[in-house]
């Protein structure tokens, strides 16, 4: 049973003790190491992972947007299928919680705890990973994830309280993969701020935060992309519709031609 390489999670059993002992004591210790073990995704385990692309980035600055245009893109590159898809979301389950996150519906003005908050994030990306994502690159497809954990680090841990390893933690046991790709849409925050204006919705929970906050949420972003180049491609999303459209295209080609698929 993969501990780290899905999502069935179960305390490790000593070698030197029968599966069939009911024995408290060894099990404690072997939870106890299972929890003290460190946990790094050192190399993606799903040999299509590569096929997991993401669009991040804060609030309004168009990652919806681009979404559509890199299915475009796929479609013609003839890649077989592609699944668009986003977080938090994408089941059933998932977009129950997000109605919880986002404060919508009968959610509206509640409280939620900020570790009852990261704790949420993961079970609808558990319920996705399972029902949508691994399902999905396993028959060979693309998926398009509006958002992933990549927002997690930003959101919940550089702007919010949660610790980085509680984050990591909780990817490694629950997630288990890196997208291959992932597009930082990047602007000032006011840009994203007037777009979502310009479109006339109400605030959610988290869009009603300070703007201190979307400059954590910012700097996260631009963090994680220093530290992970190959993988975090900057789009600067200031610029205008056709500019932005023209930076995704370049990097999605190349993306794909590292690849051997070419339109
Ligand atoms: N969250 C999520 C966490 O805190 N932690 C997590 O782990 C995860 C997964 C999700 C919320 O949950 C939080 C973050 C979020 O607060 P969301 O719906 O994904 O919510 O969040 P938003 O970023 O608010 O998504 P939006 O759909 O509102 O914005 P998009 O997708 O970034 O922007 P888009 O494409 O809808 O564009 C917005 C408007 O701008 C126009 C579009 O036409 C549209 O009207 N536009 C442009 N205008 C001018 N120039 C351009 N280049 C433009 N590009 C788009």
């Amino acid at each position: 049973m993969g501990r780290h390489r899905g999502l069935t999670v179960a305390p490790r059993q000593s070698p030197d003790r029968p599966a069939s002992s009911f024995d408290w004591r060894g099990m404690a210790a072997g939870w106890r190491d299972w929890i003290s073990e460190p946990d790094v995704i050192t190399a993606n385990p799903l040999p299509n992972a590569w096929r997991l692309i993401t669009l991040e980035g804060g609030e309004g600055v168009g990652k919806s947007t681009v979404l559509h245009h890199v299915s475009e893109l796929l479609a013609t590159a003839n890649a077989a299928e592609v699944v668009l898809t986003r977080e938090p979301g994408g089941t059933r389950v998932g977009e129950a919680l997000r109605e919880i996150l986002l404060g919508k519906g009968q959610h509206a003005g509640g409280q939620v705890a900020d570790a009852t908050e990261l704790l949420l994030l993961f079970a609808a990306r558990a319920q996705h990973m399972a029902e949508v994502i691994q399902p999905a690159l396993a028959r060979g497809a693309f998926v398009l994830c509006d958002r992933f954990t990549d927002s997690t680090y930003a959101y919940q841990g550089a702007a919010g309280s949660s610790a980085l390893e509680h984050i990591r933690d909780l990817e490694s046991r629950f997630v288990g993969i890196h997208p291959g790709l992932t597009l930082l849409l990047d602007a000032p925050i006011e840009v994203g701020r007037q777009r979502l204006a310009a479109r006339g919705d109400a605030p959610d929970r988290i869009e009603e935060k300070a703007d201190t906050f979307f400059e954590r949420v910012r700097a996260g972003f631009l963090a994680r992309a220093q530290a992970d180049p190959g993988r975090i491609k900057v789009i600067n999303a200031a610029r205008d519709p056709a500019e932005v459209r023209w930076q995704v295209q370049r990097t999605v080609l190349e993306y794909l031609a590292g690849h051997r698929i070419s339109p």
